[in-house]
């Protein structure tokens, strides 16, 4: 007998919804790469038939996808059968070694980084096609899809509704560059009515120039890219009525402050201080302290050249959103003063006095004070002695360490350099936002660090898993209601799917009453000595019973596993106290307010400087203040904020207000906005980790998928109904089952429906077998059926039931026609 090809076909829709392959297919929505259940009770033939489904399903898709040739075709990776992992990968290498780039995935977009120009896909003239179209959808996959539904979703059917576009992605995926392209889009579109061209164009300007200047500050280059966003952004770009683009606002999550003092191997500070070096005249340079021979210790690899180093670029967006001279040189002149705050180091001393300076050091250190507008021996008494205070009595004078010394220069570096990037993000809200009466709805653009896992992984990881952990539930939930419309469109009941969700771990980072984060917080208020192995012990004793949590036994450090949605990440219990805590010391503080510079000055001006001296425990931990929301913000504080600025020229916001709008940046206020937003995913795909162009490694690319939730979804559609057919392909493929032949093909959707009683009969006669033999079913309860109003929504093991049955029905009849050849001999 002929050998029965047995190979599941598929068929998907090409960019204008047409078909591009004519076979029979199944249209797998889902697929997993691990299906629950375990095949028992079966004879051998039907064990080694179902192992061998099971085998295509989960393995290889050598042999089993139709036409590997026509790989690169599939825009939507959903279509692609099965969806597994595997299939997936081979489907976007295929695009990738085509040139294309986009590939929608379901309700999300995947972009692979081409790391390389291609200026005719983001031209003006592209933009202007996507957002003529009447259906923007029927093109090829483009981030301009995305960006053009959210436009347009914004009008609503029955009211307007904001819109969130989420781009995610590991560092250098390309996260920034596709928010940059986003804000061009709607910079172009929405500035296209003739009105009002002139306001429009004034704020489609600034917005783009906030860019370039938060680019300046806020990224640097490290190890896995070039201009590395140091600093997580929300922005909210403000619509009218008339959906033109009249106004935004920006926020900023958790700045890397630490790299003002810190560079790692062969990283680089950020951007600005190369900038100020190379492109600062001669006048500058004197005023600067900075010859063009000086070396800076924060400045290591000074002699790169990187395109970000454009100082003239950023002075232009600085003076076009309306920062005066006067600004730009007190800024300048604070930066000026951090590089040379770097060169101070200290000499040991006997513990009963200061530090020593050596005579280059005592140089810096007078250059700095001098750049800071501060006294110079008072700056060199603050980071070289502690005042400690015991309630009202004066103070007690100690001399710190040399290790002390430089974690108080450090300090204060980074206090500064954090507050002056705060100051700069409020200028920049100040020049974009539209007064309140102007603008309408928004559609925001969010660019945050992706999913982390280093060797050594610290408090800095755990708020970025953390946020991603939380984006990764807001992303299922929104996923599930998307999947939920389909089965209500086709009639099925949502109450089918059943997934696991990240609640456990959410619950072990922040949930109450106890939690890491409750824990860490707690032993940071109590103000004793850190001692990690203590805090290791009590997580240990507090939270072993969460599945999320685990350790290492052979690891001497003290240490705790977090089973995140997107992998295991293990996190060094030392320092985490320390840096949660934050702790600024109040004497750096009052000398900053002492500072002659009117800039400087007004960023200390509402400084706490008694709370942490008498070590209260008054802490805002950096946790807290990145989780939490504040009871008392409601609605537009952040917009009083930024008038306020405006009001008092940016340099009077009271404490109360910065900490209210430092609460604003806070993860749940950010959830929020995202839950009362119609939200757009974007994940972005780094194909090497080399920056290479047009290099496609495998092994970067599936721990990506994973890490970004792509195979998640693929398990979250296989928790439902995965494997969707309409009734044509469904005849077509398993008629022969009751004898059904299939006319004609490619039904529209009424010739679909009326399929409907033929589908059914088919349905019931494979039950009735299947209830005849129950032994010979596999997974008894996952199979699952359900006729929608033109599709069948099937379980895998409804799927193997109905292969089985077309197996059995072929082997019948190529005996029959045996039998028959036989007799007619
Ligand atoms: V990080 O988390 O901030 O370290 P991102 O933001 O994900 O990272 P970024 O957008 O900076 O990465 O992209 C890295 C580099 O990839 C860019 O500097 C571009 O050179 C390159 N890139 C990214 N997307 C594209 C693209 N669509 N076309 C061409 C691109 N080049
Ligand atoms: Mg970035």
């Amino acid at each position: 007998m002929a050998k029965v090809k047995e190979k599941l076909l598929f068929k998907t829709e090409n960019v204008s919804g047409g078909r591009t392959d004519g076979e029979s297919g199944i249209v797998e929505q889902g697929g997993s790469a691990k299906r629950p259940g375990k095949v028992n009770g079966v004879t051998d033939r039907l064990q080694a038939r179902r192992k061998s489904l099971n085998d295509s399903l989960e393995g290889d898709v050598r042999g089993f996808l139709v036409n590997e040739a026509e790989l690169h075709t599939y825009d939507d990776l959903t279509k692609v059968n099965p969806v597994t992992p595997s299939t997936v990968l081979k489907c976007l290498q295929a695009r990738y070694s085509a040139r294309v780039f986009y590939t929608h995935a379901g309700c999300t977009l995947v972009a692979l980084n081409p790391f390389q120009p291609i200026p005719h896909l983001y031209s003006l003239d592209v933009m202007h096609e996507y957002h003529t179209a009447s259906q923007p959808q029927d093109f090829k996959p483009h981030i301009f899809i995305v960006a053009e539904e959210a436009y347009r979703n914004v009008q609503g059917q029955v009211e307007p509704v904001n819109q969130s576009l989420v781009v995610s992605g590991e560092s250098g995926a390309g996260k920034t560059w596709t928010s940059r392209c986003l804000m061009k889009y709607y910079a172009t579109v929405a500035a296209s009515s003739r009105k009002c061209q002139h306001t429009v164009e004034r704020i489609e300007r600034r917005v783009l120039d906030s860019n370039p200047i938060m680019e300046a500050f806020g990224n640097a280059c490290t190890l896995r890219n070039n201009n590395s966003s140091r600093f997580g952004k929300y922005i909210q770009l403000q619509l009218n009525s008339s959906q033109l683009l009249v106004g935004a606002s920006v926020q900023t999550y958790l700045l890397e402050k630490t790299r003002v003092a810190f560079q790692a191997p062969n990283e680089r500070n950020f951007h600005i201080f190369y900038q100020m070096m190379k492109g600062a005249t001669e006048e500058q340079r004197q005023e600067w302290e900075m010859p063009r021979d000086q070396k800076f210790t924060w400045l290591p690899n000074a002699e790169k050249t990187l395109e970000e180093d454009c100082f003239q670029e950023t002075v232009e967006t600085m003076i076009s959103l309306g920062i005066d001279a006067h600004k730009r040189a007190q800024i300048f002149r604070i930066l000026a003063g951090l590089l040379q705050l770097g060169n101070v180091n200290f000499s040991p001393a006997p513990e009963s006095e200061p530090c020593g300076l050596d005579q280059h050091s005592k140089g810096f250190l007078e250059k700095t004070a001098a750049l800071l507008r501060v006294p110079a021996q008072e700056l060199r008494e603050c980071v070289s002695v502690r005042a400690l205070r015991a309630g009202k009595q004066s103070a007690l004078l100690k001399p710190c360490s040399q290790r002390e010394c430089v974690v108080r220069r450090d300090c204060l570096a980074k206090v500064i350099y954090a507050r002056l990037f705060d100051w700069l993000v409020g200028f920049i809200n100040s020049s974009m936002y539209a007064d309140d009466s102007k603008w309408c709805n928004f559609i925001g653009l969010l660019d945050v660090y992706g999913f982390e896992c280093f060797l050594l992984n610290n408090l800095e990881q755990l708020c970025i898993n953390y946020a991603n952990e939380k984006l990764q539930q807001h992303f299922v939930a929104h996923y599930l209601k998307a999947q939920q419309e389909e089965y209500v469109s086709e009639g099925l009941q949502w109450s089918f799917i059943r997934y696991q969700d990240n609640q456990r771990c959410l619950d072990l980072i922040e949930g109450n009453p106890t939690s890491i984060f409750s824990l860490l917080n707690e032993e940071c208020r109590l103000n004793r000595a850190s001692d990690a192995k203590q805090f290791r012990e009590r997580l240990q004793n507090e939270l072993s019973d969460n599945s999320s949590m685990s350790w290492d036994k052979f690891s001497k450090q003290p240490h705790f596993i977090v089973a995140h949605y997107a992998g295991k990440v293990s996190y060094q219990i030392e320092g985490m106290m320390e840096k949660n805590k934050d702790p600024v010391p109040p004497e750096l503080l009052s000398l900053l307010q002492k500072s002659e510079d009117p800039l400087l000055h007004s960023l200390f001006a509402d400084s706490d400087t008694e709370g942490n001296s008498r070590g209260h425990s008054k802490v805002v931990t950096v946790v807290s203040k990145f989780k939490k929301i504040s009871a008392r913000i409601k609605g537009k504080v952040y917009r009083t904020v930024v008038r306020a600025a405006m009001l008092y020229g940016l340099e009077t916001v009271s404490l109360r207000k910065r900490q209210e709008s430092e609460l604003e940046n806070s993860l749940e206020n950010l959830m929020k906005i995202l839950h009362s937003t119609t939200p757009h995913y974007t994940r972005c795909i780094k194909p090497n980790p080399d920056c290479k162009p047009l290099t496609f490694k495998k092994e970067e690319v599936i721990t990506q998928l994973e890490a970004c939730g792509i195979v998640e979804t693929i398990h979250i559609s296989a928790a439902g109904f995965p494997i969707r057919v309409p009734y044509d392909n469904f005849i077509q493929r398993y008629g022969l089952i009751t004898n059904t032949r299939l006319l004609a093909q490619g039904a529209e959707n009424e010739a679909q429906i009326a399929l409907g009683p033929a589908v059914q009969n088919i349905l019931d006669a494979v039950l009735r077998t299947k209830s005849s033999a129950p032994n010979s079913t596999p997974n008894n309860n996952n199979v699952m059926v359900h006729c929608g109003k033109t599709k069948v929504f099937l379980t895998h093991a409804m799927l193997e039931l109905l292969e089985e049955q077309r197996y059995r029905v072929l082997c019948q009849k190529a005996f029959s026609i045996q039998c028959c050849w036989r007799r007619h001999q």
